[in-house]
């Protein structure tokens, strides 16, 4: 029998990956995005041909958009990908951010509820929940992780958001015997990650960089008085200048994975009997200077220090420092493992960048 989904959040990295495991897999996919002047179609090029895949507009604030698309395709499954999901944004934009991720949750468990209650739901939650919070292993090592038993202490209006909804869908799989599981879904990212994400936005700098260096072998780099600028030798020139790539705190430690390998688990979560929270992670933890390390090494930079800028305004209010996670649970009740190591995901996204950039760097669009 062919299924049917709807992905709300298609627009994004996870959901575009989503869509396109689905389709592969023969399901009549529904895609759900808010409207928009602008296009936000970008990740969608190899779905949007497809005859199986249709695109609606919807937005999880609007109860009656929710409620409309839910009683008309009577989905088999409902992802919802759907979120504000910034979490220094949500220090400055914290009633839309529950909007969102809250209230926009609570929408949809409804309309299931009142209009499609065998719909399986998934939703996603975040390795945010546990704010700095970790358990330590008993097995001697001492080795500090965040798994299903960890204990929540979010600590961003994003994550707080984020446990309301993670408690919704507990309680709504209780209380009304629905079919609604929550992934606990450690970092991850790939070529499609947005660029105002840590990893990403070293990945595009990088990329842009390597651009503008290889086509102005003249420049030699002095820094001006706010160390903002990697200048050539004229100050006249400007395609001799090239900003240096702010960041915020590389001591925070996260545990990323391929976006690819963390669509695969949400589906599989929605294939068993019954419905169970799971934590997908990688298991291994590298701080924000490891990935630069890395992802520098690949352009032949070995010391990336004099490329990059601290800027305090790019910390948070309430810093999370460090995230690394177990997915015992996940690989023996699901079988699920990731297949994509951290080396391969940081290789992907600089050698993506590297592709992509273009003439824009010489108008300093960056
Ligand atoms: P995160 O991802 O907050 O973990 O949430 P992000 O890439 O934004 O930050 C990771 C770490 O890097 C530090 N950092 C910076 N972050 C950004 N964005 N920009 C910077 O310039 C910068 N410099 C240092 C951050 O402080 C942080 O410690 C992501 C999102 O996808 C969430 O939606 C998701 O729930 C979690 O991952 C799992």
């Amino acid at each position: 029998m062919i299924k049917t989904a709807i992905i709300l959040g298609v627009t994004g990295q996870d959901g575009s990956h989503l869509a396109e495991l689905l389709l592969e897999k023969k399901y009549k996919v529904i895609g759900v995005k808010r409207r928009s002047s602008t296009n936000t179609l970008c990740r969608l090029d190899k779905v949007v041909v497809n005859p199986d895949f249709s695109i609606v507009e919807g937005d999880v604030i609007d109860p009656s958009s929710i409620n409309y698309l839910v009683n008309s395709y009577q989905p088999d499954e409902l992802f919802n990908l759907s979120a504000q999901s910034h979490v220094h944004t949500s220090f400055q934009q914290p009633a839309y951010t529950f909007q969102v991720n809250t209230v926009g949750v609570l929408n949809i468990l409804e309309a299931v509820r009142n209009y499609s209650p065998q719909t399986k739901v998934y939703q996603a939650s975040t390795s945010e929940l546990w704010g700095s919070n970790y358990t330590i292993a008993q097995d001697g090592s001492s080795n500090k992780y965040q798994d299903e038993d960890t204990h929540f202490a979010p600590n961003s209006p994003y994550a707080i958001a984020k446990l309301a909804s993670h408690h919704l869908v507990r309680l709504y799989r209780d209380a009304y015997n629905l079919f609604a599981c929550s992934g606990i879904l450690h970092n991850h990212c790939g070529p499609r990650r947005g660029e105002e994400f840590v990893t990403r936005k070293i990945t595009k700098w990088i990329g842009q960089f390597k651009y503008w260096k290889d086509n102005h072998p003249d420049a030699y780099f002095i820094f001006d008085k706010n160390d903002i600028y990697i200048k050539g030798r004229t100050q006249t020139n400007v395609s001799l200048e090239f900003p240096k790539l702010r960041l915020g705190n590389i001591d925070a430690v996260r545990d990323w994975s391929h976006a690819k390998d963390m669509v695969r688990g949400m589906w599989m979560m929605l294939q068993q009997e019954k419905p169970k929270d799971y934590v997908l992670c990688s298991g291994i933890g590298h701080s924000v200077r490891e990935f630069l390390d890395i992802s520098f090494s690949y352009i032949g930079i070995k010391d990336w220090s004099e490329y990059v800028v601290i800027d305090p305004c790019l910390y948070r209010p309430c810093e999370v420092e460090f995230l690394q996670g177990k997915y015992n649970l996940a690989k023996k009740e699901l079988g699920w493992e990731p297949e994509i190591s951290f080396k391969e995901l940081v290789k992907e996204m600089v050698d993506y960048d590297i592709k992509i950039s273009t003439i824009v760097v010489d108008k300093k669009i960056v």
